[in-house]
């Protein structure tokens, strides 16, 4: 059987390719599963040192199945409970891993599909990807995290506007707003998110997942208790094997070679 997931690992790099291609990857019961397996994986794998997830075909992801829900072949009747089980522990591990996480949109990202694209720590996009709060279209609410990113991405109003009116928006659009972080040709897309992935998996990885400690933190905390996160983390960073390599090359004006700890 055709994984939904497919997972390789390279060079520091684990990606992860969502891979239902004819139905734009639309998440189903196994490839949330295999989602999840492949998510803890890498996060499990000391090897691995930034993980890349995109998707095959044309599309990014569509979102949740909407054919096996209707057939109730998601084998959960609430959608809450649906959430909790499948979606939750993806999006949580992704943030919470202490690695950098890039999503390489491909193509239409729609609802679900929508919210795991921004729960990248960097987001890429193909100049012909689309952006799409497909919920309210089908009488449901944003989940998997969309409600949290796109007000502090992009702002209330334009969270608002996106949820409630379901429009479409192109890479482009997605950019400007802060959704985004680089626009690529569609045909160095893959390419560049590559090169990304491999240039952060020789870099100090100890320190971005601090760096994702504290940003994770940063809008639930008054300036003071942020201001005492950094001081802890930097603590910690600043023993860091890492930290020790990085001021000596600047001062021996050499690269540094990293370990990742
Ligand atoms: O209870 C719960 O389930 C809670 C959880 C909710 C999480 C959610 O994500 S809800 C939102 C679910 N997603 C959507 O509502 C998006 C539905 N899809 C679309 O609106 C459009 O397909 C797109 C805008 C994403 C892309 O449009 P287009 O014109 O580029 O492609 P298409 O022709 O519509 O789709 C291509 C094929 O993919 C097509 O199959 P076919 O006709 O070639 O056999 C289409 O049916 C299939 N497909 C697309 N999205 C889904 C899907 N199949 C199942 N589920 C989908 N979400």
């Amino acid at each position: 059987m055709t994984a939904s997931v497919l997972y390789q690992s390279s060079a520091g790099v684990a990606t992860l390719t969502l891979n239902r291609p004819d139905v734009l990857n639309a998440m189903n019961a196994d490839l949330m599963r295999e989602l999840r397996e492949g998510v803890d994986r890498a996060a499990a794998d000391a090897e691995v040192r930034a993980v890349l997830i995109t998707g095959a075909g044309r599309g990014f992801c569509a979102g949740a199945d909407l054919a096996a829900r209707q057939a109730g072949g998601n084998g959960l009747q609430d959608s809450g409970q649906m959430l909790r089980e499948r979606y939750h522990p993806v999006i949580l591990a992704l943030r919470q891993m202490p690695k950098p996480v890039i999503t390489a949109v491909n193509g239409v990202a729609a609802g679900a599909g929508m919210s795991l694209a921004l729960a990248g720590d960097v987001v890429l996009a193909g100049r012909s990807a689309s952006f799409l709060q497909a919920f309210s279209k089908i009488g449901l609410i944003p989940d998997a995290g969309s409600t949290y990113f796109l007000p502090r991405y992009a702002g209330e109003m334009r969270a608002r506007a996106l949820a409630i009116l379901a429009e479409k928006i192109d890479a482009e659009e997605a950019h400007r707003i802060g959704l985004v972080w680089k626009v690529h040709d569609d045909a160095a897309l893959q390419d560049e998110a590559g090169k990304l992935a491999q240039h952060l998996a020789t870099m100090p990885t100890a320190a971005y997942g601090m760096i994702k400690e504290a940003l994770n933190q940063s809008f639930g905390n008054d300036l003071a208790a942020q201001l005492e996160i950094e001081a802890t983390l930097q603590s910690r960073a600043s023993r860091s094997e890492d930290c020790k390599e990085g001021v000596a090359a600047f001062v021996e004006k050499r690269k540094p070679q990293f370990k990742g700890r």
